[in-house]
C-alpha cells in the first residue's frame, strides 16, 4: 500500500509525464519505474555486448580489406552502445558489476536474436539490414522516450545504427549483383533471419506484461505489434528493390489497412529461446564467461589508474 505522500508524488509524476517532462537521475520516481528501466535498459545493454559475438566471428573472414575495416568499426560502435546504456543504467543506482554479474549468471536477458549463429558473408549482410534495420525502429521511439538518460544515449546510437543498417544493405545488394551462388547465399541468409528479426519486437501485445505500464510511463511510446508492423511496412519493398524473398507467403499489401499483412509468428521458437534454449544461449554465455575472466587485469588496471589519479586530485 502506498503512502498517501507516496500517492501524492505518483500523481505529479504521472503530471510531468503525460506534460512530456523529461525525468532525470536526481528526480522523484517510483520504485516500479525505477525497476522497469533498470530490467529494460540493462537487457538493452548485454544485447549491445552480446551482440557483437555473432559479427566479431566474421572479422577475420571479411572478404576483403574494406569489408573489414567496416565491420571492425561496426562492431566497435556496439560495445560502445553497450558502455552509454550501462553508464545510463547505472545512474538509476545498480552498478556495472551487478548488471553484468546477473548477465554472466544467466539471470539477465539480453535480445533474442543474437543466439542465432552467422553461418555465412551474407549474415553479416543479415544482421545489419534487418536486425539493426529492427533496431533503427524501435530506439528512434525509444529516443524520445521519459528518462533523460537513456532517450539521450539512444540519439547518438541510432545515428550509428544508420550506418549500421546501410553496410548490410550495401553488403546484399552487392551479393545479389553475384554470381548465382552469392544470390542463393543471399536469399539462404533471408530465409533463417527473417522471422528472428520479427521476434526482435517483443511478444504480441496482448501477451506482454510490461507493455501497459511502460507506455503509461512513455518509456515505451508504441507497443510491440506496432513497432514490428512499422518495421514490415519499411522492409518489404528494401527487399524487392534487390531481389530478395522475404520467407512468408502470406505476406501481402492490403490497401485498406496502408499495411503488409503478414503470417503467424512462430511464439514458441521464440520462448524457447529467451529461456536460454535456442541454438546459440549457452555458446554466447560461454564466451562473455572467458572475456569477463580474461580482461580481469584490465579492470584492475583502470581502478589502479583511477585511484591513483584521485590520489593525485586529492593531493593537489
Ligand atoms: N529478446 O512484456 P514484454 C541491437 C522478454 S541490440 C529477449 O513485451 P518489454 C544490436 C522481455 O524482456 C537491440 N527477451 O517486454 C546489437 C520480458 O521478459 P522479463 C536490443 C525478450 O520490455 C548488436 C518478456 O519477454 N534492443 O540492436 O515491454 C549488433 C515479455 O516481453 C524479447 C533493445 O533491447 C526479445 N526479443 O518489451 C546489432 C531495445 N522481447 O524481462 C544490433 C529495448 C521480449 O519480464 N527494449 N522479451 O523477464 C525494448 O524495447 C523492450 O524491452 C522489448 C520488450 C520490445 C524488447
Amino acid at each position: 500500500m502506498l503512502s498517501t505522500t507516496e500517492q501524492e508524488l505518483e500523481k505529479k509524476f504521472q503530471e510531468r509525464i503525460d506534460k512530456g517532462e523529461s525525468i532525470e537521475a536526481k528526480d522523484w520516481m517510483p520504485e516500479r519505474y525505477r525497476k522497469q528501466l533498470i530490467r529494460m535498459m540493462g537487457q538493452h545493454a548485454h544485447s549491445e555486448v552480446v551482440g557483437m559475438l555473432p559479427e566479431g566471428n566474421w572479422i577475420t573472414r571479411a572478404p576483403s580489406l574494406r569489408r573489414k575495416c567496416v565491420l571492425l568499426a561496426k562492431v566497435q560502435d556496439e560495445a560502445g552502445h553497450g558502455l552509454y546504456i550501462y553508464s545510463g543504467t547505472e545512474t538509476l543506482g545498480i552498478s556495472r558489476e551487478q548488471m553484468l554479474d546477473e548477465l554472466l549468471a544467466g539471470k539477465a536477458k539480453y535480445s533474442s536474436i543474437f543466439n542465432y549463429p552467422t553461418l555465412s558473408w551474407a549474415d553479416i549482410g543479415a544482421i545489419g539490414w534487418l536486425v539493426d534495420g529492427a533496431a533503427i525502429v524501435n530506439q528512434t521511439v525509444l529516443a524520445k522516450g521519459s528518462y533523460g538518460p537513456y532517450a539521450r544515449a539512444m540519439v547518438r546510437i541510432c545515428k550509428e545504427e544508420n550506418f549500421h543498417h546501410k553496410q548490410g544493405y550495401e553488403i546484399l545488394a552487392t551479393l545479389m549483383k553475384g554470381t548465382p551462388e552469392q544470390r542463393a547465399m543471399a536469399q539462404d541468409s533471408i530465409n533463417r533471419w527473417w522471422w528472428p528479426a520479427l521476434m526482435m519486437f517483443g511478444p504480441s501485445d496482448k501477451d506482454s506484461p510490461n507493455s501497459a505500464e511502460l507506455l503509461r510511463w512513455k518509456v515505451k511510446r508504441y507497443s510491440n505489434d506496432e513497432l514490428r508492423q512499422r518495421f514490415i511496412d519499411r522492409t518489404v519493398p528494401q527487399a524487392e528493390n534487390i531481389g530478395l524473398t522475404l520467407p512468408d507467403p502470406d505476406l501481402k499489401w492490403n490497401e485498406e489497412r496502408q499495411h503488409y499483412e503478414f503470417g503467424t509468428i512462430n511464439w514458441n521458437e521464440f520462448y524457447e529461446v529467451i529461456n536460454g534454449n535456442g541454438i546459440c544461449n549457452k555458446d554466447r554465455l560461454k564466451a562473455r564467461r572467458k572475456a569477463h575472466e580474461e580482461g580481469a587485469w584490465v579492470r584492475e588496471a583502470a581502478n589502479a589508474y583511477a585511484r591513483k589519479k584521485s590520489g593525485e586530485t586529492i593531493a593537489a
